[in-house]
């Protein structure tokens, strides 16, 4: 189990999850500049499964 991964350049990496805390969740990479040019995003979900 982590929070974190290392995606390589022009890669994808699949992402399983358990979904049992509902909410909005950041998804962002950790170099600032790639950030602040918009690689982040949001996964949100409501309720448990
Ligand atoms: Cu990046």
């Amino acid at each position: 189990m982590r929070d974190t991964v290392l995606v390589p350049a022009r890669a994808a990496v699949p992402v399983a999850f358990d979904g049992d805390n509902p909410g909005r969740w950041l998804f962002h990479c950790h170099n600032l500049f790639h950030m602040a040019t918009g690689m982040m995003t949001e996964l949100a979900y409501d309720g448990i499964a």
